[in-house]
């Protein structure tokens, strides 16, 4: 890359259960990346575009059992498509790194390994609707499931559609992130979200700086 290169930006995203800590440390983390002068845009899934906020609407309310697990799946990924287009993809293109709470990992997390969509039907969509566009870096916060729900509880807001799903749907996807984990080492990272939110914070730091060469 020569100087006249624009930089690109970098797209990270947080994902886990209930309740990990996402949205805690990805405020801290974008205030120690503004720190050190890059411009970042911090979003979140479903949503981040003003179409895809529309579309979560009609996810995180209502009956659990309102969708079924492939129309979910193509919600999200309609939700997914606009934010990518409308927000992600320009935002990286003027050298923004963007930081989002959630992203395909998610649904692969979710409606596969939790409501039993077939894995590769779910990798057959991403390839459909992104093609090769993918992120930099996919930190997973890992808590107790009853943990993370107990945390989740607290805060009482009301999209609680997928909160009152059932202990063994979230045991399921939690052990679906470490797979995801395991067999994308390259692109994620696991963090232990049990401890305090400063201890959180050091260790995802340490991945952000190991991991990403600019930081
Ligand atoms: N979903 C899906 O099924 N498929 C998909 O493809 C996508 C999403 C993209 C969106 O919810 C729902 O959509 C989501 C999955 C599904 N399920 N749910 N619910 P969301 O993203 O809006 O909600 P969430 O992911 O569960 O986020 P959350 O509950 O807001 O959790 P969080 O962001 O990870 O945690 P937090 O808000 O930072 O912290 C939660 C509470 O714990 C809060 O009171 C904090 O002060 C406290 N906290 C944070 N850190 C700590 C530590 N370290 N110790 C103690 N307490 C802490």
């Amino acid at each position: 890359m020569t100087s006249d290169t624009p930089r690109k930006g970098r797209f990270i995203t947080l994902e886990g259960g209930e309740g990990a800590g996402k949205t805690t440390q990805i405020n801290r983390l974008k205030d120690a990346l503004t720190k050190r002068g890059f411009d970042v845009l911090t979003t979140r899934e479903p949503g981040g575009s003003e179409g895809a906020e529309q579309i979560r609407h009609l996810l995180v309310n209502g009956d659990v059992a309102r969708w079924d697990s492939m129309t979910e799946t193509l919600l999200h990924y309609a939700a997914r498509r606009d934010h990518v287009e409308k927000v992600i993809r320009p935002a990286l293109e003027q050298g923004t790194w963007v930081i989002s709470d959630r992203f395909a990992d998610s649904t692969m997390a979710y409606q596969g390994y939790g409501h039993g969509l077939d894995l590769t039907v779910i990798n057959g969509i991403y390839k459909l609707v992104l093609g090769e566009f993918s992120t930099d870096l996919t930190v997973i916060l890992d808590l107790d499931t009853e943990e993370g729900l107990k945390r989740a509880n607290s805060r009482a807001e009301g999209e609680d559609r997928y909160e009152r799903m059932d202990i063994e749907f979230h045991q399921k996807l939690r052990q679906g992130f470490l797979e995801i984990a395991r067999t994308s080492p390259q692109r994620c990272a696991v963090i232990d979200a049990s401890s305090d939110a400063d201890t959180v914070f050091n260790a995802l730091w340490d991945v952000i700086s190991n991991r990403l060469s600019e930081v």
